[in-house]
């Protein structure tokens, strides 16, 4: 029998790992097992590649291979297996010999001293969830010299058996600092080919007539979507992470991009249920697919999954005709239809970045300066299936209102559709994009310490952090990187996080699980007042 074990992400089994033949997300042991001979080439093949000269190829093949082994991304074993056949390659043609080697074996790592494997697992996962991310500024052609030596270093770095616990912690907060450099350029990258992001309202509701769903996060995939489907009569939807979509004016240009459809990625094996229409994954969350939707569904960039169609690249080029087709095909519904988020709303709004948050700044100061506004929350990250997820809704619910709550990443979905109100001209609620936007988050907070004369974690702002997979690990190690304290974080802490390291991240920064909304505001808001 084959076995696996897999502990990175919220949803390990127990609490603890998923291990056996398959894991709660639907990869089967076989998957998982390719997955960590993937990692162990990448491990190898970085080796090489610190001892000579690494090429754009071999920069490629790292940022593919790390994103493939990421939550929810690429379920498909024969992708996996040519990836490691390349990979594998890339590592003889770096070699200064021609003598055969074996990859380094993962399993290894997982049989370290409890603290080590911690903070090795801690590493990997945050440079999986980095990979993502340099992959999406990779295809809008920003690369990044510092960072791409970074991964080798840090990669190497794990399958050494001489680092120990102060090189790894030192390690962790690398991999922190060289995240945010990582959202640094894909921000930019964003903003220079899509614009800035501009605040919009954003329909729930499904226009009649044909339509594709996109999903991801992968900017660049729906733009060309958006320029084949131009005068077809086809309807583009964003799902889940594609919804800040709708601020780029560059994205939001095409009248064919309508609306929102659904909520967030745990929900998708019963909101696509019989769809008349095309789904097009183009990064996570991506969910075993069931059959009453499997003939509409197509993937892209390093998403896969078996019997599935994957859109290829060549020469910078992707032909969606088969999605358009699929879509036509289907016909979409006969009349419009209403739809709603989970709490009712008809409607949700997005686009509250950096520059239109900098760019009401004054107003902000002067309403903290006089009252108007006594806390900023930042509740955001990632949406997942548990039930103690509700925390976050109830949480944004009994704010009170002369609070204002920051958001980014796909848990906004538990609360975005509700009205809350605004304060003077500021709603309440402002979503500021995907997860990787937490760099706009950072900028803000440091503006504001920045107008306060203070330090971030004197500002009356509270982060209070849902996760799910590792880009919210990479996030994690930037905010504390930066020093950030008081984080609270749930539904669950991570399983990787052994309880030695967990005791080092409780007295350097006061990390903290989530409790129950009502004692965590009464705290919050508390300490504010003594
Ligand atoms: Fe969510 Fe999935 Fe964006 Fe993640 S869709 S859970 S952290 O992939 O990346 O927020
Ligand atoms: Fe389990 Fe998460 Fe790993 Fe899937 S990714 S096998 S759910 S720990």
């Amino acid at each position: 029998m084959t076995n696996m074990f897999c502990y990175q992400c919220e949803q390990a089994a127990d609490g603890k790992g998923c291990a056996g033949k398959a894991g709660v997300c639907g990869k089967q042991a076989e998957t998982a097992l390719l997955q960590d001979g993937l990692t162990g080439e990448l491990i190898t093949l970085v080796k090489k590649a610190n001892q000579c000269k690494p090429s754009a190829h071999t920069r490629r093949l790292m940022l593919e291979g790390l994103f493939a082994t990421l939550t929810n991304v690429n379920f498909d074993g024969a992708v996996l297996e040519r990836l490691i056949r390349e990979v594998h390659e890339e590592s003889m043609r770096l070699s200064a010999t021609s003598a055969a080697f074996k990859a380094l074996d993962l399993s290894e790592i997982w049989k370290l001293p409890e603290d080590i494997r911690s903070l090795k697992s801690l590493v990997l996962f945050g440079l999986r969830g980095m990979a993502a991310y340099a992959y999406h500024a990779l295809v809008l052609g920003i690369t990044d010299e510092e960072v791409s030596a970074f991964f080798y270093k840090a990669l190497g770095a794990l399958g050494d058996p001489a680092q120990g616990m102060e090189e790894l912690l030192a390690l962790a907060m690398e991999t922190g600092k060289l995240n945010l450099k990582v959202m640094e350029l894909l921000d930019k990258g964003n903003t220079s080919t899509f614009g800035t992001p501009k605040p919009v309202t954003v329909p729930l509701s499904i226009e009649k007539g044909p339509f594709i769903i996109v999903s991801g996060h992968d900017l660049r995939d729906l733009e060309l979507l958006l320029e084949q489907t131009d005068g077809k009569g086809v309807n583009v939807f964003t799902h889940c992470e594609m919804l800040p979509a709708h601020a780029y004016p560059e994205l939001k240009k095409h009248p064919q991009l309508k609306g929102n459809f659904g909520t967030a990625w745990q929900n998708q094996q019963k909101e696509f249920e019989n769809i008349p229409g095309a789904v097009l994954f183009t990064t996570n969350c991506l969910m075993p697919v069931r059959d009453s939707y499997r003939d509409r569904v197509f993937t892209t960039g390093v998403a896969a999954y078996p019997g599935l169609p994957c859109i290829g690249e060549k020469d910078g080029k992707k032909d969606f005709t088969p999605v358009i087709n699929k879509a036509l095909e289907l016909g979409g519904y006969a009349e419009d239809r209403t739809m709603t988020g989970i709490n009712g709303g008809k409607t949700v709004t997005t686009g509250f970045a950096r520059d239109t948050v900098l760019g009401a700044a004054d107003t902000v100061i002067a309403a903290v300066k006089s009252g108007a506004i006594r806390h900023f929350f930042l509740v955001g990250g990632c949406d997942g299936a548990k039930a103690g997820r509700n925390y976050y809704t109830e949480f944004v619910k009994q704010t009170p209102k002369d609070t204002v709550i920051l958001t980014l990443g796909c848990g906004k979905y538990r609360f975005n559709d509700l009205d809350i109100g605004s304060i003077g001209d500021l709603p309440r609620i402002m979503d500021m994009g995907q997860c990787n936007d937490a760099y706009s988050a950072i900028k803000v907070a440091i503006a504001l310490a920045d107008a306060f004369k203070c330090g971030v974690n004197e500002l009356p702002l509270t982060l209070v952090l849902s996760w799910y997979e590792q880009k919210a690990a990479a996030i994690l190690l930037t905010l504390l990187y930066l020093g950030i304290k008081n984080i609270r974080l749930g539904p669950s802490l991570p399983a990787f996080v052994s309880p030695g390291v967990l005791d080092f991240l409780v007295k350097e920064f006061n990390i903290m699980r989530i409790s129950t909304p009502e004692k965590d505001l009464a705290e919050i808001l508390g300490a504010l007042r003594g």
